[in-house]
C-alpha cells in the first residue's frame, strides 16, 4: 500500500488519531501537503461518498470520516498556507442555509487565507441575512458560497438577490462552489465565478486583486 493509500484507508475508517499521526509524520518526511490532500484525503472521502450513495455505509460512518478529515486539515493548514502578510482584501465564506457540509468550505477557506486574503467564516447553515450583515460589517470584497446538496444550491441565488436588495451586489464578487454546482448553474443565478475546487477558487479570488 502506498502512503497515499494508507492515508485514504485511515480516513475511510475514521481513524482520526492514526491519521493525524501518519500525516504529521509524512509532512516531517517531506511529503507534499498538497499531495497528501488530493491523492490521499480527497480520494478517501470520494470512496466514502460512493459507498454512502450505494448504501454500503451510513451517516454515522460518514460523520466519523468527516471528523477525521477536519482533524487532519488542522494539521495540514500551516503547510498549505503561505507565510502571513498584510491581507489584500476580505472574503466572507459559508455553507448556505439548510446545508451542514463544511469540509469543502473549510478547505476553500484555508487555501484563500494562504493567498493573503482575510477570511470571515460564517460556518454552516448560514442565512442570507447573516451574509448581508457580514459583508457590511467587514467591508467584504468577495462572498464565497458552498452547497453540497441539490436542495440547497438554489439558496445561492437567494443570497445574490439579498445582496442586490441591500445595494451591495456591485461591491462584492460572488463565487459559488460545491459538488452539485456547475458553471452553467453559476451563470444562471448570476454569480461572478464558479470554481470546481479549493485551489482554483483561491487562485481566482486572489486574481481579483491583481
Ligand atoms: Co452528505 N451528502 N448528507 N454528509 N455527504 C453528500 C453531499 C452526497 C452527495 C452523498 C451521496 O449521496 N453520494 C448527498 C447529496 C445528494 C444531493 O443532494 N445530490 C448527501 C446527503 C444526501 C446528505 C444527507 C441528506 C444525508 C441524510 O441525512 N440522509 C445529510 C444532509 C445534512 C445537511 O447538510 N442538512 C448529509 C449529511 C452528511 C454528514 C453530516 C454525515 C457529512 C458532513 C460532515 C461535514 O461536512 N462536517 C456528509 C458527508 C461527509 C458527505 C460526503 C460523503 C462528502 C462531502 C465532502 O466533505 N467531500 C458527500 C459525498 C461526496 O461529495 N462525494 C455527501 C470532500 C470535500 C473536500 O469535497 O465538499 O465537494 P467538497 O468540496 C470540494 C469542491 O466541491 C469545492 O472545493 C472542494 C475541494 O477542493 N468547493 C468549493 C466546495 N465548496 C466550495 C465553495 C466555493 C468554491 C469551491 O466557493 C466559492
Amino acid at each position: 500500500m502506498t502512503r497515499f493509500e494508507e492515508v485514504s484507508a485511515l480516513l475511510q475508517r475514521g481513524k482520526a488519531k492514526d491519521l493525524v499521526a501518519l500525516v504529521s509524520q509524512s509532512l516531517e518526511e517531506g511529503v507534499s501537503a498538497k499531495d497528501l490532500l488530493t491523492e490521499g484525503l480527497i480520494v478517501g472521502m470520494g470512496v466514502v461518498g460512493e459507498k454512502f450513495k450505494n448504501n454500503e455505509v451510513f451517516v454515522p460512518e460518514v460523520l466519523i470520516a468527516a471528523r477525521a478529515m477536519n482533524a487532519v486539515l488542522a494539521v495540514l493548514k500551516p503547510a498549505l498556507a503561505q507565510a502571513g502578510v498584510e491581507p489584500v482584501g476580505t472574503a466572507v465564506i459559508c455553507t448556505v442555509k439548510g446545508d451542514l457540509h463544511d469540509i469543502g468550505k473549510n478547505l476553500v477557506k484555508m487555501m484563500i487565507e494562504g493567498t493573503g486574503l482575510r477570511v470571515v467564516d460564517l460556518g454552516v447553515d448560514c442565512s442570507k441575512e447573516k451574509i448581508v450583515e457580514a459583508v457590511k460589517e467587514n467591508g467584504a470584497d468577495i462572498v464565497c458560497l458552498s452547497s453540497l446538496l441539490t436542495t440547497t444550491m438554489m439558496y445561492q441565488k437567494e443570497v445574490i438577490d439579498a445582496l442586490k436588495e441591500a445595494g451591495l451586489r456591485d461591491k462584492v464578487k460572488v463565487m459559488v462552489g460545491g459538488a452539485p454546482v456547475t458553471q452553467e448553474f453559476a451563470d444562471e443565478i448570476g454569480a461572478d465565478a464558479y470554481t470546481p475546487d479549493a485551489a482554483t477558487c483561491a487562485e481566482k479570488a486572489r486574481a481579483y486583486f491583481g
